[in-house]
């Protein structure tokens, strides 16, 4: 079954809304398989963020990820990676539509409250990166059936 990494960013830790994003994703159907609050470091975000390496928001980018802690989950459901990010909104949570996590709690770029893999391989990458093995559980959900 397909997974993604999805992740509240320091904003989003800090205004309280993790349960309020754990629970769209839950209520959605997906199912929640790996969780857990840390501190990102330096070279953790350099790494997840290395596609940006080159970008003048990078150092800007590092320096935020890093500031405060996230709250990283591994979750997982039928088309995840795309359905996921379709509830996140645009990255620019001016730009993005009422109803989405950050249309309905952001206001900047540099504050989009969460992250989501991209793609498969992004998905993959990521959750090999922030979880280890036995982190990410495999198990059965009586719910399945009905959703
Ligand atoms: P993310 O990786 O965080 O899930 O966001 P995304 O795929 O929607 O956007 P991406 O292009 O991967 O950019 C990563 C993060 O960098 C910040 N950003 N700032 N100032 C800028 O022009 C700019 N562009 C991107 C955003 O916080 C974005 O989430
Ligand atoms: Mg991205």
């Amino acid at each position: 079954m397909e997974r993604t990494f999805l992740m509240v960013k320091p904003d989003g830790v800090q205004r309280n809304l993790v349960g309020e994003i754990v629970s769209r994703f839950e209520k959605k159907g997906f199912k929640l398989v790996g969780a857990k609050l840390m501190s990102v470091d330096r070279a953790l975000a350099e790494n997840h963020y290395a596609e940006h390496k080159e970008r003048p928001f990078f150092g800007d980018l590092v320096e935020f990820i890093t500031s405060s802690p996230v709250f990283a989950m591994v979750w997982e459901g039928e088309g995840v990676i795309a359905t996921a990010r379709k509830m996140m909104g645009s990255t620019n949570p001016a730009d993005a539509a009422p109803g989405t996590i950050r249309g309905d709690y952001g206001v900047q770029m540099s504050q989009n409250i969460i992250h989501g893999s991209d793609s498969p391989e992004s998905a993959k990458r990521e959750i090999n990166l922030f979880f280890s093995q036995d982190e990410a559980l495999t198990y059965e959900k009586a719910v399945e059936r009905w959703v």
